[in-house]
């Protein structure tokens, strides 16, 4: 059988990004002096408590998410990369250029994350969204079990994701690491639509070694509104 070709939809990650602030994740300032920033987050620290509690969250962006986005703005200083996007960045390094690919990654998977979790939550997909996950997962309950199995069995560190390719079908697929479905040498390439962070940080004080309760919490505070948004 032949393999189909996957091509990035760049336009729909620029569509995106125009829609919605907190993801303007791009670059900031003007120039060669631009720096990617650390995106406040949009709600409040304990907003999302108790589903995810406010010194996990304080910690997770303001050492983290802060550590990923200083580290990334040094590794591409004077390189190639110095003015482009970070999914342009992502789309275009390579698997040894270790440490855009550690904080790159970090930067990008955490913007998503962070503005993909909300305090009000539309709690169920519809539309457009909706009759993909039936379509192909069969229905949005089996998505969660699969996408709960896919994130419980991550090994280490990692991600789990929903993705779509270039003619929208979806994946549920995981990444070590601060790896990304729109790296080139991942496994399973797509256009993440969501993902949950597995690392250890995210969920430890509260959940301890319960990572089951903490996607379990995830899919509370997942917004299917900014989803759709991505996959639309
Ligand atoms: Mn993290």
């Amino acid at each position: 059988m032949e393999r189909r070709k996957f091509v990035i939809q760049t336009t729909l990650l620029t569509g995106s990004i125009a829609a919605l602030p907190f993801w303007s994740i791009g670059k900031y300032g003007d120039g060669e002096e631009s720096v990617f920033s650390l995106p406040d987050l949009p709600y409040g620290f304990d907003a999302l408590e108790p589903m995810i509690d406010e010194k996990t969250m304080r910690i997770h962006h303001g050492k983290h998410f802060k550590g990923y986005t200083d580290k990334l703005n040094k590794a591409i200083e004077r390189t190639p990369f110095a003015n482009q996007s970070i999914e342009d960045i992502l789309q275009s390094i390579s698997a040894s250029d270790t440490a855009i690919r550690n904080n790159g990654g970090g930067y990008y998977n955490h913007a998503l994350y962070f503005a993909s979790l909300s305090p009000n939550p539309k709690t169920r997909p519809s539309g457009k969204l909706m009759d993909a996950l039936e379509r192909d997962f069969g229905s949005f309950e089996s998505f969660k079990e699969m996408f709960t199995t896919k994130a419980l069995g991550v090994f280490g560190s990692g991600w789990a994701w929903l993705t779509k390719n270039d003619v929208g079908e979806l994946a549920i697929v995981s990444t070590p690491n601060q790896d990304n479905p729109l790296m080139s040498f991942v496994a399973d390439r797509g256009l993440p639509l969501m993902g949950i962070d597995v690392w250890e940080h995210a969920y430890y004080l509260n959940y301890q070694n319960e990572r089951n309760a903490y996607i379990d919490a995830f899919f509370k505070v997942i917004d299917w509104e900014f989803v759709e948004e991505k996959f639309n």
